[in-house]
């Protein structure tokens, strides 16, 4: 298929009310001013920019309990699935440029039309599972595998809207890395469901290496599925990430990040990424500037950037004359 020739298509997603701030929606558009696209370019990648996808008003969005915003998030997220699954199919790898993180569950229900076998992989400082009846905050981006995980089904209850999200992969899919702010029923299910989590405490324990190898080896046994990243920008050390609503200290490094992208880059099997949470009006410029820099800089590693350098495709070296 398609997976093999050098084709990349960008899709913007630019949702913010998956949570309470303003700003995610410009996530994808600093993304690009920031030069992802000609970086990507110079990595030999022929980029197609499929635009913003539509994340329409909706009058009278009144909460339903206590989540937020649901019809509004609901159709985003269909219209979100529709792009992601029209970039794949044209191009065989998709970059989704968020937005908070609710925008995965329409790009993980786009992937799974396309590849219902993919494999999860989930970095991120939170595990993003709670139920609307388990959430304390009503906040979507809070939520997004509940709805997107068949087991979970029976624990989601009505949601105005919700009608055409249906739950498309399987706990077993997904591999957490970089947990450390887990709410408490979150972790009752992470355990009921045996799930696959890999915390800071594993990465400490184990190292990066072993808990990537570990976790790739839960959802993709094989070698063989296609991979679905789902990278909030929080799981990294706000050292590097400061631009984002949810910051937790003690996160993964750069070089962490750069490890994972270059292994996973390694797999030729990387179909869809989520860049989520980047939120450029948090923080000063300079705060802003190393959000955007260090984002570019760990996609890139996904996408073929080494730190062992990259010499050109049939590079000759000038000869003294
Ligand atoms: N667990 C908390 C909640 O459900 O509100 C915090 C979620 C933050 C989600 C961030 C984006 O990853
Ligand atoms: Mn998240
Ligand atoms: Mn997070
Ligand atoms: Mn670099």
């Amino acid at each position: 298929d398609n997976m093999s020739l050098d084709t990349l298509g960008i899709v913007g997603v630019p949702v913010s009310k998956g949570q309470r701030r303003d700003g995610t929606e410009k996530g994808p558009q600093v993304l690009r001013d920031g030069g992802l696209i000609e970086k990507l370019t110079r990595f030999g990648w022929n980029v197609t920019d499929y635009g913003d996808v539509n994340y329409d008003y909706v009058d009278d969005d009144l909460p339903y309990d206590h989540v937020r915003n649901p019809r509004h998030i609901a159709s985003g997220s269909l219209n979100t699935a529709d792009q992601v699954e029209r970039c794949l199919r044209a191009e065989g790898r998709c970059i989704a440029l968020g937005g908070d993180h609710s925008m995965a569950i329409g790009t993980v229900m786009g992937h799974a039309r396309v590849h219902p076998d993919m494999a999860v992989l989930w970095i991120d400082a939170h595990a993003d599972i709670n139920t609307p009846l388990t959430s304390e905050s009503g906040n979507i981006h809070g939520m997004p595998l509940s709805f997107l995980a068949h087991e979970l089904d029976n624990y989601i209850s009505y949601l105005p809207g919700w009608e055409e999200v249906k739950p498309c992969i399987s706990v077993d899919q997904v591999a957490w890395i970089g947990l450390r702010d887990v709410d408490p029923l979150e972790r009752a299910i992470v355990e009921k469901f045996n799930m696959n989590s890999f915390s800071m405490q594993e990465v400490d324990q184990l190292g990066i290496r072993r808990v990537l190898d570990m976790a790739l080896e839960a959802v993709d046994p094989t070698g063989t599925k296609p991979i679905h990243v789902s990278f909030d920008v929080d799981s990294m050390d706000p050292l590097y990430t400061p631009s984002t609503g949810t910051p937790v200290s003690g996160g993964l490094s750069l070089r962490e990040l750069c490890y994972i992208a270059e292994i996973v880059a390694q797999t030729g099997r990387l179909a869809v990424i989520d860049i989520a949470e980047v939120n450029p009006t948090l923080g000063d410029k300079n705060d802003v500037d190393l959000t955007v820099k260090t984002t570019i800089d760990v996609i890139s590693h996904f996408y073929g950037q080494r730190r062992q350098g990259n010499a050109p495709e049939g590079a000759e070296i000038p000869l003294s004359i």
